[in-house]
């Protein structure tokens, strides 16, 4: 049961022998487990460039990559390795990629603030874009770009002691954040098939919203790198803007303010491969949790406290709250209704000033009001992870400093909502073969039209069958609604 594994690696006081020893220990795994951000299309970038301009402040690392005196001596004790790589100038170089099909993005990377953070040849950038296409990122202009792309990353790998995998970000609507990303995955699917591939992917909403091809760039995206993904957390650009608007008083929320909130998720389900800590759960035991079944691997992220600096209120919720917190639609980063789902597995990532005993009662409570309904044929229980480190803002940021927080990821069948709404919209314009012009030019078929459609069509029963308890489908015809199961 995944409960009697919560807190397996609770540590004696910091700093003692057995301390010390945990921190070498700890190192000592650290080298092991390198990660590669891939960073792919303006939201790939853009949210890249939030990222690790958190990263950099969590770690005390300036904009050209130097760290600190104080900090240096910490380097080969921390987990600083898994991200950044040391140059041999003593600079702190992030293992990351940045690729876009136009130059427009990458050149604000290469003349913003952090120019002299990224190695030069990591920010890649070719003359065209996909023009909202998936099939221009995919098949055609795509092609021109992938083996210089494939090349940095072979690079990049073979600087790592022990690689553990890739974290790609994309959006699914961009022609390149979908067809380009679906060429990388697969690609990397075959150079790399052990190690893990995970996705950071830009649900399209309406409200800033691009293309009108969206629906068909999202489906035809998931399609082709189901197989090839092992995980991919899904954030929605419309319930982040909505979390701006309502949570933290942003009249009209741009790319920035939505970017920086998504930052803080991603902050926070990587700190465990970041830093080391007593509780502090490595992800891939996270990632081993929440995904049950290959197809079924897109959970949802839900943070809290979200807060602006002018509310008062924010730095006293107690661990009990931000856990409830984390159970309400709006603090979740996908408009879908849990309720009306059941949970497969609920991972619950602490940071800052949290005690596992606080962290426990606070879990029970949740269990015993009896709200949230997990499938039958899964142990309800928690998975957790405690780091230490407190979470950051960036300076004049929208979120205000707290001293504890918690990102939930929660694998739920009632993210099918989101493909749902999403296939609807694609076989709306599928009926009428509208835009289907602009894909077959670039190289796509109508058969494949088809097929994704139909791909689809089955991950939205994947997700039925999963919800079914597993009484019903031996007894009578099965019935699933909430009130029976209460
Ligand atoms: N959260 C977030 N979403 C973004 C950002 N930039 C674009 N998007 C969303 O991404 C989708 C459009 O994809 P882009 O990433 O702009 O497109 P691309 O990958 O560059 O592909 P092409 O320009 O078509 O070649 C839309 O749903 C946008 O709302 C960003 O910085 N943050
Ligand atoms: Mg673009």
């Amino acid at each position: 049961m995944i409960e009697s594994r919560v807190w397996p690696g609770v540590r004696a006081p910091r700093g003692g022998e057995g301390d010390k020893a945990c921190v070498e220990l700890a190192a000592w795994l650290c080298v092991q487990r390198e990660c590669i951000s891939m960073h792919v299309g303006q939201a790939g970038v853009q949210m890249g460039n939030a990222c690790w301009e958190l990263y950099c402040l969590e770690h005390g690392i300036d904009n050209d990559g130097t760290l600190p005196n104080d900090k240096k001596a910490c380097v080969s004790e921390s987990c600083l390795g898994t991200f950044f790589s040391e140059s041999s100038g003593g600079k702190m170089t992030p293992r990351t990629i940045m690729v876009d099909l136009e130059p427009t993005v990458i050149d604000e990377v290469r003349a913003g603030i952090y120019k002299k953070l990224y190695h030069p040849e990591n920010l890649i950038s070719g003359r065209e874009d996909a023009a909202n296409n998936f099939a221009r990122g995919y098949f055609s202009v795509g092609i021109d770009v992938i083996a210089s792309v494939m090349d940095r990353v072979r690079k990049l790998a073979d600087n790592c002691d022990g690689l553990q995998g890739f974290f790609v970000f994309h959006s699914f609507g961009g022609g390149t954040g979908s067809g380009f990303t679906a060429l990388l995955m697969e690609r990397l699917h075959d150079a790399f098939d052990r190690k893990s591939r995970l996705e950071f992917a830009v649900y399209p909403a309406p409200q800033v919203s691009t293309a009108v091809v969206e629906p068909y760039n999202a489906v035809f995206n998931a399609h082709k790198t189901i197989p090839n993904s092992d995980c991919a957390f899904v954030v929605d650009n419309e319930a982040i803007y909505d979390i701006c608007v309502r949570r933290l008083a942003i009249d009209r929320p741009s790319y920035a303010n939505l970017n920086r909130l998504i930052a803080q998720v991603v902050s926070s389900a990587t700190a465990s491969l970041r830093f080391d800590g007593s509780l502090n759960v490595d992800f891939t035991e996270f990632q081993t949790n929440l995904v049950p079944f290959p197809r079924i691997h897109f959970p949802m992220a839900s943070y809290s406290p979200i807060a602006s600096e002018g509310a008062a209120y924010h730095d006293a919720m107690s661990v009990a709250e931000i856990t409830a917190e984390c159970f309400q639609p709006s603090n979740q980063m996908v408009k879908c209704d849990p309720r009306r789902g059941k949970y497969m597995a609920c991972c619950m990532l602490y940071r800052g000033d949290v005690v596992p005993k606080d962290v426990n009662v606070a879990i029970a409570h949740m269990k015993a009001k009896g709200e949230i309904q997990f499938v039958d044929w899964c142990p309800t229980g928690f998975k957790v992870g405690i780091n230490y480190q407190p979470p950051k803002v960036v300076p004049a940021g929208d979120l205000a400093k707290v001293s504890r927080a918690v990102c939930m990821l929660s694998n739920t069948t009632a993210i099918a909502e989101a493909w749902r709404r999403l296939n609807h919209k694609y076989n709306l314009m599928y009926a009428k073969r509208a835009f289907v012009h602009w894909f077959n030019a670039e190289g796509m078929e109508l058969d494949e039209f088809a097929e994704a459609r139909d791909d689809m069509a089955a991950l939205e029963m994947d997700y039925n069958e999963v919800a079914q308890d597993t009484l019903d489908s031996y007894d009578e015809p099965a019935s699933t609604t909430d009130e029976q199961e209460y």
